[in-house]
């Protein structure tokens, strides 16, 4: 059990982060504003940063406002000052550090996706489900899930403000490997990522549009892509950015990946992710179709959700742009005065209130890992599809 009951005044939650990149200075900042901006049953501290290399973990500390360092992740489960484990490493370390920490009693926080595979995401669902018995709890990072307009487009499903939905499409575009020349980073590479833009960002869509639809993918049928098989070796890096040494190596996972699919109710899916959309540097689009009438959402556009209500005179019928800023919005009220508009950082920070609320309640935050399993199941799917060339029919030729 964790040694801190997360609850109570004065009472305090000691984080430890393992890596410190992107996403490590994402989550530091959610860390850090949670509880300045939102009543907390208990105040996160920023206990210790983790990363191998000691004067990068120590910078990273410093900017990021981490009391202290450490370079083995063992060592921090060992620490009766850490009542939880933010990991926030490549996906080939989720699955060794997740399961050792669930089985040091700490709460573990995972980013997205759960695993590198099936087997290590189930090892995963098993470990946590063994670990909630004992009162040790897990989320995975499934940050979009937390903006506001998306979380408003699930509860007008769910209210049933578009009746029942038919039809969900939703893409996610980058750019940032467009360049043959951009180097071989640890996301192109398949033993560290598992995949690339499928479980990278296609992941992100499969969570998302399975949480405002309140339904399962219940089968798929894909399309991968790699379009460079061949790029330079890593120089250095930072974050996304890196640049290029002297030899090369293989791109082992896809640049692209589309697929259709059919929800457990009925709907029909289309997917596209992509780090080909040359000019879109991080668009996620979403839109649901339903009986009685549609959501469409535009990361771009992250403040904005469109309705069109089905019910409204034909003549003055249209999407309505709304302005997802009010408090009567999702996580809203906590920020600033009506119409102003909050940006990416904010859904970590409500993933993290989410999480810390969870953990005071003793109620298992979402997504689960069981959550992050079935997502990894998906990609799966997709992936033996793809590689099956299952639905591919060749057009016929002269
Ligand atoms: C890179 O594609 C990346 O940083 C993803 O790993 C994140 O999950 C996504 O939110 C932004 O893009």
């Amino acid at each position: 059990m964790p040694t801190d009951t997360t609850s109570g005044a004065g009472r305090t939650l000691g984080v430890a982060m393992i890596g410190y990149a992107f996403m490590g200075a994402a989550h530091s900042q959610a860390w850090r504003s949670a509880g300045r901006f939102f009543d907390l049953p208990s105040t996160p501290r920023l206990q210790v940063l983790c990363g191998r290399d000691a004067g990068a973990a120590t910078a990273a500390a410093a900017r990021y406002g981490w009391t202290e360092v450490e370079t083995d992740w063992r060592r921090v489960l060992e620490r009766d000052d850490v009542q939880l484990v933010d990991i926030c490493t490549p996906g080939d370390t989720h699955a060794e550090i997740a399961v050792a920490a669930l089985e040091a009693g700490k709460h573990v926080l995972c980013e997205k996706p759960l695993a590198n595979s099936v087997p290590e995401a189930e090892r995963m669902a098993e470990a946590a489900a063994v670990a909630q018995a004992r009162g040790v709890l897990s989320m995975v990072g499934f940050n979009y899930r937390r903006v506001p307009a998306i979380a408003l487009a699930r509860k007008l499903v769910a209210d049933g403000r578009i009746g029942e939905v038919r039809h969900v499409r939703a893409q996610y575009l980058q750019d940032w490997i467009v360049d043959p020349q951009f180097p071989l980073v640890w996301r192109l590479q398949r033993e560290r990522a598992g995949s690339g833009a499928l479980g990278d960002i296609g992941a992100h869509i499969v969570d998302a549009t399975q949480f405002i639809v309140g339904d399962q993918l219940a089968g798929v049928s894909g399309l991968t892509e790699t379009f460079v098989k061949e790029r330079p070796l890593v120089s250095s890096s930072s974050g996304l950015s890196a640049s290029a040494g002297e030899e090369t190596g293989p791109v082992t996972v896809d640049d692209a990946a589309l697929f259709i699919g059919r929800f457990a109710g009925g709907a029909l899916a289309s997917f596209e992710a992509t780090r080909f959309a040359t000019g879109r540097k991080n668009a996620i689009r979403i839109e649901v179709n339903g009986s009685l009438g549609s959501l469409a959402f535009d990361f771009e556009s992250m403040n904005e959700l469109q309705f069109f209500d089905a019910g409204v005179a034909n003549d003055v019928a249209g999407f309505s742009r709304v302005l997802v800023t009010e408090p009567e919005h999702p996580y809203m009220s906590a920020w600033w005065p009506p119409g102003h508009l909050i940006g990416y950082e904010h859904s970590f920070t409500h993933e993290i209130v989410d999480l810390v609320r969870c953990l005071a309640a003793g109620e298992p935050p979402r997504p689960s890992f069981a959550d992050g399993l079935q997502v990894q199941r998906v990609l799966a799917a997709v992936e033996d599809s793809a590689a099956a060339g299952a639905g591919w029919t060749p057009v016929a030729t002269d």
